[in-house]
């Protein structure tokens, strides 16, 4: 029996070349979509944007004259206003979790990977948008460095700030992390990130909202579930109930 829902997405995933609809209807994961509204609203988005759709890109004229800063605007410790003044100097962004080679790098191993510039659109669920140029790594690089394992079904990102006394932190899918927009963003605009936007490192996440792209990142975490991080719905406001882990635009 193939009911109306399984039904659409079929007649979605059929469009896509390479895998027989029938195959892969038949696999577990497919199967899985099933089980809750959201998985079956996230799969039929995939399904029908195609898995690796760019978001827009913008000239450089189109930039916003400003960008504002929203939620966390610092780190209130002593130890982030001591990197803050040594220019980031002994910052460290761990890679870790269900990976085979964990890895810490410095601001400046970050600026030695290979480089990607973006042009995009931040749009903030509490409804502004901003236009801005962003550059740093694609996070699949570092990701590819320390060999997620098999495993890991989520990318976990870890934040410096705390806010209401719950640490700050968010989490994706693994085809978000692969996304080739899916950046580790150290500039803004040329210029390096400013502290109101999260210095030195923030995610970019393109096909988000806001609230996705974690700012002030400490560590990128690879995990097979998020249930048992903090409130366990895989990120701060998800955990507050305010807004839905699947963020896509
Ligand atoms: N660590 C951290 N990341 C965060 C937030 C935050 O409070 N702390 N706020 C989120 C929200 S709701 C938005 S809209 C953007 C704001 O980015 P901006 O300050 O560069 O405008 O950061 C997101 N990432
Ligand atoms: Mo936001």
């Amino acid at each position: 029996m193939v009911d109306v829902k399984r039904r659409s997405l079929l007649a979605g995933i059929a469009a896509l070349p390479a895998v027989g609809c029938t195959e892969l209807a038949e696999t577990q994961a497919a199967r899985s979509v099933f089980d809750t509204a959201e998985g079956w609203h996230r799969a039929a988005h995939r399904t029908l944007a195609g898995r690796q759709a760019l978001a827009r890109e913008y000239a450089p004229e189109d930039r916003s004259p400003d960008i504002r800063g929203n939620g966390s605007l610092t780190v209130d410790t002593p130890e982030y206003r001591a990197q803050l003044a040594s220019g980031f100097a002994d910052w460290q962004l761990d890679v870790r979790g269900l990976v085979d080679n964990p890895m810490t790098l410095s601001l400046d191993d970050v600026r030695a990977l290979p480089q990607r510039a973006q042009i995009t659109r931040h749009d903030c669920v509490e409804g502004w948008s901003a236009i801005a140029e962003w550059t740093g790594p694609q996070l699949s690089h570092l990701l590819d460095a320390a060999r997620v394992r098999e495993e890991a079904n989520f990318i976990v990102f870890r934040c410096a700030d705390n806010l209401n006394g719950s640490d700050y932190y968010e989490s994706v899918d693994m085809v978000e992390a692969y996304h080739p927009q899916t950046i580790v963003a150290h500039r803004l605009n040329g210029e390096p990130i400013p502290e109101k936007n999260g210095a030195p490192l923030r995610m970019r996440i393109e096909r988000q909202l806001g609230y996705k792209h974690a700012k002030y990142l400490t560590a990128v975490e690879a995990v097979a579930s998020i249930d048992d991080i903090n409130g366990g719905k895989g990120g701060y406001w998800e955990d507050r109930g305010d807004y839905q882990w699947y963020a896509g635009i």
